[in-house]
């Protein structure tokens, strides 16, 4: 993925229940987050650099990713969605 003031893109993604999930992200400007309220999906997305983390969705259902590091004026919006499935 990658993120950016104030988006992540893709801005939805499907992964699987049960299964390992790699994300791989960069930032295209600004230093982001990229935190999964409620998992330990949680890091920081860093222009230049490749942050990469692995996690299983126990449950399915739709989760909010989420920038956690404050990047300018449109931050608080900065969202996408996970659907587990
Ligand atoms: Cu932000």
């Amino acid at each position: 993925m990658i993120a950016m003031a104030w988006t992540y893109l893709p801005s939805e993604i499907h992964v699987p229940a049960g299964a390992e999930v790699s994300f791989v992200v960069s930032s295209a400007d600004v230093i982001h987050g990229f935190e999964i309220p409620g998992t330990r999906v949680n890091m920081m997305v860093i222009p230049g650099q490749i942050s990469r983390l692995t996690h299983t969705f126990s449950t399915k259902g739709e989760l909010h990713l989420v920038c956690h590091e404050y990047c300018g004026a449109g931050h608080q919006t900065m969202n996408a969605r996970v659907v587990v499935e």
